[in-house]
């Protein structure tokens, strides 16, 4: 008489070890690193919101910097915003709280163009979650300003 329980359970575990480790390697590393999956039109909104760096920001006295001072977008439709450094001199567009997009990365100017925004040059970043995003320039401390990027309700 010859007993197979004993094959047949080597042959389930096996199986079994290779079903986890065909789930954790295809399914649940790929769902653990997957970034979330948002409407085409909140990662490429059809309108911007558009902010001016007012000529003579480099001085504190001048009174206007981020034109408008507190822009708001609206998400799916506007939550794009487009810097355009109308000034004279050099420009940063950086956090003060060090948020980071989970599709865009970083909200500074610096770190996503590898240098300061330069006169007539535009910086465009996508927030791609309603919220409101305090900012300044690097440089020049008084140029503060916000963007406050709200919900639909169309
Ligand atoms: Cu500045």
């Amino acid at each position: 008489m010859v007993n197979h329980a004993g094959g047949i359970s080597v042959i389930t575990f096996v199986v079994a070890v290779a079903i986890s480790m065909g789930y954790y390697q295809f399914v649940y590393i790929p769902q653990a690193n997957a970034k979330p999956t948002l409407p085409e039109e909140v990662l490429n909104p059809p309108e911007v919101t558009e902010v001016s760096i007012a000529e003579g920001s480099s001085l504190e006295t001048n009174g206007q910097f981020f034109v408008p001072r507190d822009a708001r977008g609206t998400i799916g439709i506007s939550n794009k915003v487009v810097w355009t450094n109308g000034d004279v001199t050099g420009h940063t567009v950086t956090t003060d709280d060090g948020y980071v997009d989970l599709i865009n990365g970083e909200f500074n100017s610096i770190e996503q163009l590898g240098a300061i925004l330069m006169p007539g040059e535009t910086f465009e970043f996508t927030f791609t979650q309603v919220g409101e995003y305090p900012y300044h320039c690097e440089p020049h401390p008084w140029m503060q300003a916000t963007v406050e990027i709200v919900e639909s309700f169309a």
